[in-house]
């Protein structure tokens, strides 16, 4: 068994720091790729450093800040192109909105099920420290989400999540475009049209601070439509995929 935990970072020195080893201690069968966008606070060459000291750790160094999307389908590539191969494949941010902790359970779910989700919204609502402004706002997009695009989950716009490795190897990346909470969106929509078994595991998201939520109004109207166009694709079925 072989699993790797991709993590993107834009200026999470402090956060990696701590994370890795974290991650590390999980379990023996566990590796980490960063993928960092040359971060002017340096978490790129830190994790640099480590990597050339602990062949359990991985960076890939991109050239400037390209976007969370294109970072993750970044590291997916690379996470398959590697041997021995990797089995299972997560996700997940660096600032510890995402208690690493659940790892273990995602592992456990991946025996059975294709595709793992932390979910805030399983159980009610299981936000920590959010603006009620960007809970409205996360809370509909999930509701437009799941009525148009027709995706059976109830948190599609999560980032803390597990793959099998034959889900990135069948998911069509060349028409996965978006880059904030329309990625996670359009990743769900095609694992569900690939009739891939999905379990939802609830998590307790924490907010890293208050009020500096790098939620942009671009990334809003992406995902608005992101949405529209897969409940034609839904109807339609433009982007044909297969298994
Ligand atoms: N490589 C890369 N990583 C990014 C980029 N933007 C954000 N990230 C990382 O992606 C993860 C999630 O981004 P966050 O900034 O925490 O997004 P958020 O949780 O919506 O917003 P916050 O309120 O700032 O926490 C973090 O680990 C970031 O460092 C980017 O353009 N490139
Ligand atoms: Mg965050």
């Amino acid at each position: 068994m072989r699993m790797l935990v991709i993590i993107p970072t834009y200026n999470e020195l402090e956060n990696i720091t701590k994370l890795i080893p974290i991650i590390l201690g999980l379990k023996e069968e566990m590796e980490v790729l960063v993928v960092d966008d040359n971060s002017p606070d340096g978490t790129g060459n830190y994790v640099e450093h480590l990597s050339s000291e602990n062949n359990r750790i991985h960076i890939l160094k991109r050239a400037g800040k390209m976007g969370l999307g294109s970072a993750y389908i970044e590291g997916f590539k690379w996470a398959l192109k590697q041997e021995p191969k990797f089995d299972y494949i997560f996700q997940m941010d660096a600032d510890f909105s995402h208690e690493p902790e659940k790892l273990i359970e995602f592992i456990e779910k991946l025996k059975k099920y294709d595709v793992v989700i932390g979910s805030r919204y399983l159980n009610g609502v299981s936000v920590v420290n959010w603006p009620i402004k960007r809970l409205i706002l996360s809370y509909f997009a999930n509701w437009y989400a799941r009525t148009f695009a027709g995706i059976k989950i109830r948190d599609c716009t999560g980032g803390f999540k597990g793959f099998r490795r034959i889900v990135l190897e069948k998911i069509p990346f060349e028409y996965i475009t978006s880059d904030g909470y329309a990625f996670q969106i359009e990743m769900n929509y095609f694992a569900q049209k690939l009739g891939f078994k999905m379990f939802e595991v609830p998590i307790i998201f924490v907010d890293r601070h208050s009020g500096t939520s790098k939620l942009s109004r671009r990334i809003v109207y992406e995902a608005i439509f992101k949405v529209i166009f897969l409940f034609f694709d839904r109807i339609f079925n433009i982007k044909k995929v297969k298994r």
